[in-house]
C-alpha cells in the first residue's frame, strides 16, 4: 500500500482542518514537508504530537500540529481555510500520496476487533440524518445484529434452519423502518388542485415556501421542505395537482408526470382533499403508506373528525391538526415505539447476507455464510 491522503474534516472553512497521511511512504513524506518547532527531528513515534511548520520548497505554507495516531498513521491538523487544506494535499501528492476517500481510509485504517458489522456501523453512523439512526446503528455493535449473529455462531447446533431464518425474517423486515429513520424519509403532498397543498407545505415549513392560489394550478415545478417529527427527518414534497380538472395544457400535463414520479420513489404520500368540496376525488392507488388528508376544517361545511374516519381534519390555514397528521405519518410509517437495541440490517451487504441465509437449505451452508 502506497502513502494515502484524506481529508478527516467536512468541506467548507472552519478554525481547524484534519488531513490523515498513512500507509507506506507517510512518514518519508512527512519528515520531507514538516519542519518541527524549535527544530532538530521529529521521532513521530506513536501518541506523539509535534507542533512545527508544513514547507514547500523552502516556504511555510501553514503553522500545523501533527499527532502520530498509529504506526505510519499521521494527522495534519492545519488552519480550516479550504485553499489552505488543498495546498497541504497537493504538496503530498506531489511527493507520492494518494488521495483517498473518508470511507476507505477509515476501512483501512480502522479494523477494529476484525468484527465486519463493527465495522461497517462505525461508517454508517456518519451517514444517519437523525441522532436516533446514529442510535440505532451504535446499538447494532455490542448488542443487536452483533449478538444475535454471535448466538449463532456460539450456539449453532441449538438453532433449527426454521428459527434463523425466521428470525432473518424479522430482522429484515424491522429494518424497512430503521432504514427510514436512519436515512430519512420521503413525503409527497398529492391530490385535486386547490385542496391546499402549498398551504400546508407551508404550515410544516413554518414559513412561506409554495406559492399558495386560488388558482388551479399555480404549482407546477415542485418545492420541498425538510422537517423533523419523532425520529424521522422527512423530505415534504410539493406537487402539482393530480386530476383531470388540473390539466389544461402541455406543462400541466409534464407537471404530473413529474408528481407521478415523485410518487412512486416516495416513503409515504398525503392524499389532501379539500374537506368542504362533498364530492370526494376519486384517490390513486398507492404502492406506499397514504394518509388521507380533509383539509379546511376552519371552514363552515368543513370536515369534522366524526365524519371522516379514515381520514385526518385539519386546517392548514390554522394550523389546527397538525400534531395529530404527524403523528398519523409516525404511526404509518412505523416508527413510534421502535425498539432501537433490535437487530436490524444496514448495510447492503448484511441485508444480502440475510437474503442468502434464507435462502440456503443445509445448516452447514448458513454458517459457512454467518463466518464471514
Ligand atoms: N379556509 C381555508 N382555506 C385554505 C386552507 N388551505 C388552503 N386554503 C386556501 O385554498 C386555496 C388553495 O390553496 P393551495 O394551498 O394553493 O392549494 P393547492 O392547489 O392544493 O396547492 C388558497 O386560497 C388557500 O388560501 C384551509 O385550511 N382553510
Ligand atoms: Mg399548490
Amino acid at each position: 500500500m502506497s502513502a494515502k491522503v484524506c481529508v478527516l474534516t467536512a468541506k467548507g472553512y472552519g478554525a481547524i482542518s484534519g488531513i490523515a497521511l498513512y500507509g507506506d511512504g507517510a512518514e518519508a513524506i512527512l519528515t520531507k514537508v514538516f519542519v518541527k518547532a524549535g527544530g532538530g527531528p521529529a521521532d513521530f513515534e506513536t501518541g506523539g504530537i509535534f507542533h512545527g511548520q508544513i514547507v514547500e520548497d523552502g516556504q511555510s505554507l501553514d503553522e500545523v500540529v501533527v499527532g502520530c495516531e498509529g504506526e505510519g498513521y499521521f494527522v495534519i491538523h492545519c488552519h480550516g481555510n479550504p485553499i489552505l487544506v488543498q495546498k497541504i494535499v497537493q504538496l503530498l501528492i506531489r511527493h507520492g500520496a494518494q488521495v483517498e476517500t473518508v470511507e476507505q481510509m477509515m476501512w483501512e485504517v480502522y479494523p477494529v476487533g476484525n468484527n465486519l458489522i463493527e465495522r461497517e456501523a462505525y461508517l454508517e453512523q456518519l451517514r444517519a440524518v437523525t441522532i436516533e439512526g446514529v442510535k440505532i446503528i451504535q446499538s447494532q455493535i455490542s448488542g443487536g445484529l452483533s449478538a444475535i449473529v454471535k448466538d449463532w455462531l456460539d450456539n449453532f447446533d441449538r438453532f433449527s434452519i426454521k428459527e434463523i431464518q425466521e428470525r432473518c425474517r424479522e430482522i429484515l423486515s424491522r429494518s424497512i423502518v430503521a432504514r427510514r429513520i436512519i436515512h430519512g424519509v420521503k413525503i409527497v403532498l398529492a391530490g385535486p388542485a386547490n385542496s391546499g397543498k402549498s398551504t400546508l407545505l407551508n404550515v410544516l415549513a413554518g414559513g412561506e415556501k409554495a406559492i399558495v392560489s386560488d388558482i388551479a394550478g399555480t404549482t407546477r415545478d415542485w418545492v420541498s421542505v425538510f422537517i423533523h417529527t419523532g425520529p424521522l427527518r422527512a423530505e415534504v414534497i410539493d406537487t402539482a395537482g393530480l386530476g383531470q380538472d388540473a390539466v389544461r395544457n402541455a406543462a400541466d400535463t409534464a407537471a404530473q408526470q413529474r408528481t407521478q414520479e415523485l410518487i412512486k420513489q416516495c416513503d409515504c404520500v398525503l392524499w389532501i382533499e379539500d374537506g368542504t368540496n362533498q364530492s370526494q376525488s376519486p384517490m390513486n392507488d398507492f404502492s406506499v403508506p397514504v394518509v388521507k388528508v380533509r383539509n379546511k376544517s376552519d371552514l363552515p361545511g368543513g370536515p369534522l373528525p366524526a365524519n371522516a374516519a379514515d381520514a385526518i381534519c385539519i386546517s392548514a390555514k390554522t394550523a389546527n391538526g397538525i400534531d395529530l397528521l404527524l403523528h398519523e405519518i409516525q404511526k404509518r410509517l412505523g416508527v413510534c415505539d421502535f425498539d432501537y437495541s433490535l437487530p436490524v440490517v444496514f448495510t447492503g451487504r448484511q441485508e444480502k447476507l440475510l437474503e442468502v441465509i434464507m435462502a440456503a437449505r443445509q445448516p452447514q451452508e448458513i454458517y459457512r455464510h454467518l463466518v464471514q
